[in-house]
């Protein structure tokens, strides 16, 4: 099927559905990409302090009882690196965020990858046993764990604006979504990792960082006390 242009003019996909939780680095992840492509989708907020998330209803959409959910028509997709995608290859005609190169697109999927199978299970180690088990704070093991990632994400970005290249992509936005929360559980230290903050912070002034991020970062940071 054809992409639907978005260029500068914002576009309104009402017939996709998105369940989400405002708290969730990955929702957040999805919630940036929209707002960068300039595009929205009717949203679901779903409260997974009271299990909203594993309600017959949503478990029949996604069996893995996790946040964010799109549906598109027949399609349901369970993964926010696999959601951002999906909208920026099938409904923005804007390849920034998504090249469609050979070289670029790999480039992106290598960062999604890294984000999906690397820092996110970092974020699940340390928060679930505070979010779910009344642990009070992020184990030894756990923070040496983010800090040699935080390690790896400084010497990704030596000698480059974003971790895509040139250009920011989907990929920075992923692991804006998850470095961000991460940053709450083990501080990013302003003196290891220099590069890293400087990246985080030109993310954090992005006009889609406030309106997709902050509000949820912020009930995140709460949440943790
Ligand atoms: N790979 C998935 C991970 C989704 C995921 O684990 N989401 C978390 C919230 S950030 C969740 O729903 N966890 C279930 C729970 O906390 O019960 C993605 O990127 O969307």
């Amino acid at each position: 099927m054809g992409k639907v242009g978005s260029k500068n003019l914002s576009t309104s996909l009402l017939h996709c559905t998105l369940w989400k939780s405002d708290p969730s680095p990955a929702c957040r992840a999805v919630m940036m990409g929209l707002d960068a492509m300039n595009i929205s989708v009717s949203e679901v907020d779903i409260n997974m302090d009271q299990a909203e998330h594993r309600t017959p209803d949503l478990i029949a959409l996604n069996p893995q009882q996790t946040l964010p959910i799109l549906k598109d028509r027949e399609l349901i997709l369970c993964d926010s690196h696999a959601i951002n995608t999906y909208i920026a290859s099938r409904y923005c005609e804007d390849e920034k965020f998504l090249p469609s190169d050979p070289a670029g697109r790999a480039i992106v999927d290598q960062l999604l990858h890294y984000d999906g199978g690397i820092l996110y299970p970092h974020y699940r180690a340390c928060a679930y046993p505070i979010l779910y088990e009344s642990c009070r704070f992020v184990m030894p093991q756990q923070i040496k764990d983010v800090e040699y990632a935080y390690y790896e994400l400084e010497t990704m970005l030596k000698g480059r604006p974003w971790f895509s290249g040139s250009h920011m992509t989907l990929g920075d936005i992923a692991i804006m979504a998850t470095v961000s929360t991460l940053n709450v559980l083990v501080p990013v230290d302003k003196d290891k990792y220099p590069v890293l903050l400087s990246w985080m912070y030109r993310m954090s002034k992005e006009p889609f960082y406030t309106t997709g991020n902050l509000k949820g970062l912020n009930e995140f940071t709460k949440r943790i006390g």
